[in-house]
């Protein structure tokens, strides 16, 4: 397959013709909050409930073992996907929180105890700070952070140093949906790796964009969503290895969790089932095996170096904006975001004045009130970027914001 044609591709996107604001055309630019999706995502689960609808894991009929059997293809798609050695080490959950919350309620509550340590990160978003400050609360277990630079970056000196308190666990995002800081993960994984600690990965904004493999990375657990990555909203993935996998307890209890149930106790089922409790999001497992598809036919490299072509552009030309501040490090550290502050303009005015002019970002802390606060900011105005994204659009941006500010010039 020769080069991409991204330009051409958004006609997979029926959503990216529509008309918004005073009949503006549209111009999506908040993929980081959540991705658009392609016919081919809405076709495989609208053909999987006109044709092989049916609960799964239970039942002979034709319909269930279909269903299953689309079910679990998803689940090998999906795994391969982020070079899983096997299925079986993926778990769909409902979403990455939901992935972060499986690990902090399992691996965790089974392994920490009063005045153990983990290390997390300034950049977090709060479904890797909260699950966290819970279990603090409730353990005694006590958390450290990894400062953020001024430029919008780990400080790995920093990260060095608080590894020698020997934490268990380090959690912290591949990518951050503010900065869109691409963090060093391979590098932190084996510092941390020889410290001693586990290491879970926020995977919800790198998944999506960069080319992810967990072999490679030697990642311990990763989290990751499908509906930030052209799949729909209700599904999410953990990977973990398959040693710490076996050894955790189970998450919620109830159906397909278990092996045997009597009414003293129940014997928990082998992984990847023993932690998915009740019927699962099956129509969303297979439009998630249907997005990661789509995105193989493209390729991921060749999504990363377009999504990096179009954020050199867009700092390029957002530079240009006197009284317009980006939080975060150059292009060549960053994946397709752009957090942007204007100066005497509150966030939720620009974004207001740009949903008129058909343009689509979104406002507020972005779920990292910490980081923000670090900024010395409560909220700052966010585009975001994904493969179906052209120059032209950040053209718009700019001219759209040349109105925000006569407007409140
Ligand atoms: N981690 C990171 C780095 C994220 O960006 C998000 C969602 C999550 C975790 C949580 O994902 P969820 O699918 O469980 O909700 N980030 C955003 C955002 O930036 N705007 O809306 C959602």
């Amino acid at each position: 397959m020769g080069a991409p044609d991204f330009a051409a591709l958004r006609a997979d996107f029926p959503i990216l013709s529509r008309r918004v604001g005073e009949g503006k055309p549209l111009i999506y630019l908040d993929s980081t909050a959540t991705a658009q999706k392609p016919v081919s995502v809405l076709a495989a689960m609208d053909e999987f409930y006109r044709q092989h609808h049916a609960n799964i894991h239970r039942g002979i009929h034709t319909l269930a073992e279909e269903a299953t059997a689309r079910y679990e293809a998803g689940r090998e798609r999906v795994a391969r996907f982020i070079h899983a050695p096997a299925a079986a080490n993926l778990i769909f959950t409902r979403n990455t929180t939901e992935a972060i919350n499986l690990v902090a309620y399992t691996w965790a509550r089974a392994h920490l105890k009063a005045g153990d340590r983990l290390l997390l990160t300034e950049m977090e978003h709060h479904s890797n700070l909260v699950p966290w400050q819970i279990l603090a609360a409730e353990r005694g277990v006590t958390l450290d952070f990894v400062p953020v630079t001024p430029e919008g970056l780990l400080d790995l000196e920093a990260y060095r140093a608080l590894l020698t308190r020997e934490p268990k666990l380090v959690a912290f995002t591949h990518m951050s949906n503010v900065l869109g800081t691409i963090n060093p993960a391979a590098e932190m994984i084996r510092l941390a790796h020889e410290a001693g600690a586990i290491v879970l990965l926020d995977g919800a904004q790198s998944v999506p964009h960069l080319p992810v493999d967990v072999q490679a990375l030697d990642v311990d657990f990763l989290a990751f969503s499908a509906h930030k990555m052209l799949g729909p909203s209700g599904i999410g993935a953990l990977y973990g290895k398959m040693t710490l996998l076996q050894a955790m307890p189970p998450f919620l209890g109830g159906g397909d969790m278990i092996r045997r149930v009597s009414l003293q106790g129940f014997q928990a089922n082998t992984v990847p089932y023993k932690f998915e409790a009740g019927t699962p999001a099956i129509a969303e497992a297979i439009g998630f095996a249907a997005a990661v598809e789509y995105l193989e036919r493209v390729g991921m490299e060749a999504i990363a170096a377009h999504e990096q072509r179009l954020v050199a552009y867009a700092l390029e030309r957002l530079g240009e904006i006197p009284g317009l501040r980006v939080l975060g490090p150059s292009a060549s550290m960053r994946g397709g975001v752009v957090a942007f502050a204007l100066e005497g303009i509150h966030p939720h005015d620009v974004a207001q004045i740009l949903d008129r002019e058909g343009i689509a970002v979104r406002a507020g802390h972005h779920c990292a009130q910490p980081l923000h606060e670090k900024f010395g900011l409560s909220a700052t105005t966010r585009a975001s970027f994904y493969l179906y994204n052209q120059e032209w659009e950040i053209d718009k941006l700019v001219e759209g914001i040349d109105t925000v500010k006569k407007v409140f010039g």
